[in-house]
C-alpha cells in the first residue's frame, strides 16, 4: 500500500473531494490508494501519512521517490508529489490568498514553480530569479494570492542536465486550477487529464512530429543559417545531439487501457482541462467521432471558442476544450502517434450502457493553428520596444549535448547577468527568430503575453504563457511589464532549457 498524503486541511476538504471526484473518475490513481472513499473526513490539519501540518497552511506538498503504478503491477520509481502523479489537484480561487506548506523529503535541494501565475520572485520557484530553494529535508511555507484565473500547474524547476531522473523527467508535476469570480458554465462537469511520460533514455535524433503547425512561412535565412551550421558539424564528424525518448506514455498516470476509464453520459458537456506534463515532448490528443470546443489556451478564455478535431501542446501548454458527448460507445481518446499511444498515450472513453473494445480511429489531417482562436476584429496595440531574438543550436557541442543559445549567447549558471532591461509599465514585444530545425515551446515566467505575429501574419487576442514556435520560422508576443523583479524566459523542453535556452529579464529599479 502507497502511503500517500493529500494535505488538504478539513476547512476545504469537501470540497477537493468534489472536485477532485472528477480526476479520479479519469483514473488519476484509484480511490483504494488516496483513501478518500474510507475517510472522507480529516480529523483535523493532518495529511494523510498523520504528520502534522502547521497551523496556516491550506495545501502539503510532498516532495519524495515513491512507487506509481502506471498499469497493474507495473511501478515506476520516481519523485512524486504527495507519493502520486500527477500531483494532486490544487484549487484556488482567484484574488484569495494561499498558503503552501512545501516539505522536500529528498536529498536535493528543490524549486517549485508555479507556472503561469503571476507571483513575486520570492514565490515563483525558479533559482535564476533568486527564490529561495525548499532545502534537502527540509521546507518551505509560501503566501501567495493565486492569478490570473483558469489553468495552471506546478513543476520542479530544477535542472536536469545529463541526469534523466532529475528536474521534469520524473513524476514532479500536478494541475492548478484557479477557479475565476465569474464561472462561465456552458458545461455539465470537469475532467482534469495531465499527459506524461515515463523512463527516459537518451538517442541520437529524435521523431518529433514536425508538419502539425500553421500557417508555415519559413525564413529562408533562418533556414539557410541552420542548415550550414548543421552540415559544418557533421562534416567535422559530430554525430546528431541527443534526444530523449521515453519508454512508458501515460494520461494520469495510468497507461491507456490501465486506468479507470472517463465515463460519460450521452448529450453531457464535458470540459477538459488538459495539461502537457512532459520534460521534452509535444503531444496531441483526439476523440474519435468527437470534436473540442476550444475554450482557453493555458488558462486563458480565448476570443474565439472553435472546434477542433484534435488538441497539440507543446511542452508546459494546457488547453480547455468542451467536448459534448453525442457519439455513444467506447473510445480511445490518444495521441497521433501510434508508437506512442500503443505505448500507453490515451484514455478510454466509456459511456454509460457500453460495454465494448475501444475504439480508435485516427482524425483527418489538420494543423493546429493559435489564430483560429484569436480576434479577429482587434489588432494588437504597438509595443514601446521590440526585443529581438535569434535562437541558435550548436549541434552536439557537450559531451554530446546540443548547445542552445539566444542572441548567440548559452545561458548558464556561471553567467546570469540579465540579458533585457524593462521599464515597469511599458508593452513589450518579443521577436523571436528561429535558427534551428527543433519546435520549441516558449516560456515567459511571472507574465502572460499575447501573440501578435505567426509566421508573418498579424494576430490577436490570444493570450499564454507558453507558445510553440516552429522550426526557422518566426513569432512575435507582446507583453507588458506589470510584474518587477527578475524574470525568466526560456524553451520550457528540459533537454533544450537546460543546455542553455534561458534569458533573464530585470526591471529598472530591481537592484
Ligand atoms: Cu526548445
Amino acid at each position: 500500500m502507497l502511503r500517500l498524503n493529500l494535505g488538504k486541511p478539513a476547512k476545504s476538504r469537501r470540497e477537493f473531494l468534489k472536485t477532485g471526484g472528477a480526476i479520479l473518475g479519469a483514473g488519476v490513481l484509484c480511490a483504494r490508494t488516496l483513501g478518500l472513499e474510507a475517510k472522507p473526513e480529516l480529523p483535523d490539519r493532518r495529511d494523510t501519512t498523520g504528520q502534522a501540518a502547521s497551523n496556516a497552511a491550506d495545501y502539503v506538498l510532498r516532495i519524495a521517490a515513491s512507487a506509481i503504478e502506471i498499469a497493474p503491477q507495473r511501478f515506476i520509481s520516481t519523485i512524486t508529489y504527495n507519493g502520486q502523479f500527477p500531483g494532486p489537484l490544487l484549487r484556488f480561487k482567484e484574488g484569495q490568498a494561499v498558503t503552501v506548506e512545501i516539505h522536500n523529503h529528498t536529498d536535493t535541494p528543490e524549486q517549485l514553480h508555479w507556472h503561469g501565475q503571476k507571483v513575486s520572485t520570492d514565490i515563483d520557484g525558479a533559482a535564476e530569479e533568486g527564490t529561495p530553494y525548499i532545502p534537502a529535508h527540509g521546507m518551505r511555507t509560501v503566501t501567495f494570492t493565486p492569478q490570473p484565473a483558469g489553468l495552471r500547474f506546478y513543476h520542479t524547476h530544477n535542472r536536469g542536465g545529463a541526469d534523466l531522473s532529475a528536474g521534469q523527467y520524473g513524476g514532479q508535476v500536478g494541475p492548478v486550477y484557479i477557479e475565476p469570480k465569474n464561472h462561465p458554465g456552458d458545461y455539465d462537469r470537469e475532467v482534469f487529464l495531465t499527459l506524461k511520460e515515463f523512463e527516459p533514455s537518451l538517442s541520437q535524433g529524435g521523431d518529433m512530429p514536425q508538419d502539425f503547425l500553421a500557417p508555415v512561412a519559413k525564413v529562408k535565412e533562418l533556414e539557410q543559417r541552420g542548415e550550414s551550421a548543421m552540415k559544418a558539424s557533421l562534416g567535422k564528424g559530430m554525430p546528431h545531439g541527443f534526444e530523449v525518448g521515453y519508454r512508458y506514455f501515460t494520461i494520469n498516470g495510468r497507461m491507456l487501457g490501465h486506468g479507470e476509464p472517463v465515463r460519460v453520459k450521452q448529450g453531457e458537456s464535458v470540459l477538459f482541462h488538459v495539461l502537457n506534463g512532459s520534460a521534452t515532448e509535444i503531444r496531441s490528443l483526439a476523440l474519435p467521432g468527437h470534436s473540442f470546443k476550444v475554450v482557453a489556451l493555458d488558462g486563458n478564455p480565448v476570443p474565439r471558442p472553435n472546434e477542433v478535431p484534435v488538441l497539440w501542446l507543446g511542452t508546459a501548454e494546457r488547453i480547455s476544450a468542451i467536448v459534448r458527448m453525442t457519439n455513444p460507445g467506447v473510445w480511445v481518446m490518444g495521441d497521433l502517434a501510434d508508437d506512442d499511444r500503443r505505448h500507453g498515450m490515451g484514455i478510454v472513453v466509456e459511456y454509460a450502457g457500453h460495454k465494448s473494445k475501444p475504439v480508435w480511429t485516427p482524425p483527418k489531417p489538420f494543423r493546429w493553428n493559435y489564430a483560429r482562436f484569436a480576434d479577429p476584429n482587434r489588432t494588437a496595440p504597438q509595443p514601446d520596444e521590440t526585443i529581438e531574438m535569434t535562437f541558435t543550436k550548436r549541434n552536439a557541442a557537450q559531451h554530446g549535448f546540443n548547445l542552445w543559445a539566444i542572441n548567440e549567447v548559452v545561458f548558464s549558471p556561471a553567467s546570469m547577468a540579465p540579458a533585457h532591461h524593462l521599464l515597469e509599465g511599458r508593452r513589450y514585444r518579443i521577436h523571436m527568430r528561429n535558427a534551428s530545425d527543433d519546435i520549441h515551446p516558449i516560456h515567459l515566467h511571472r507574465h502572460s503575453f499575447e501573440i501578435t505575429k505567426l509566421a508573418g501574419l498579424a494576430t490577436s487576442g490570444v493570450r499564454k504563457d507558453v507558445v510553440m514556435l516552429g522550426g526557422y520560422q518566426e513569432l512575435d508576443i507582446d507583453f507588458t511589464a506589470d510584474n518587477p523583479g527578475l524574470t525568466l524566459f526560456h524553451c520550457h523542453q528540459q533537454l533544450h532549457m537546460d543546455f542553455g535556452f534561458m534569458t533573464l529579464f530585470d526591471y529598472a529599479g530591481d537592484h
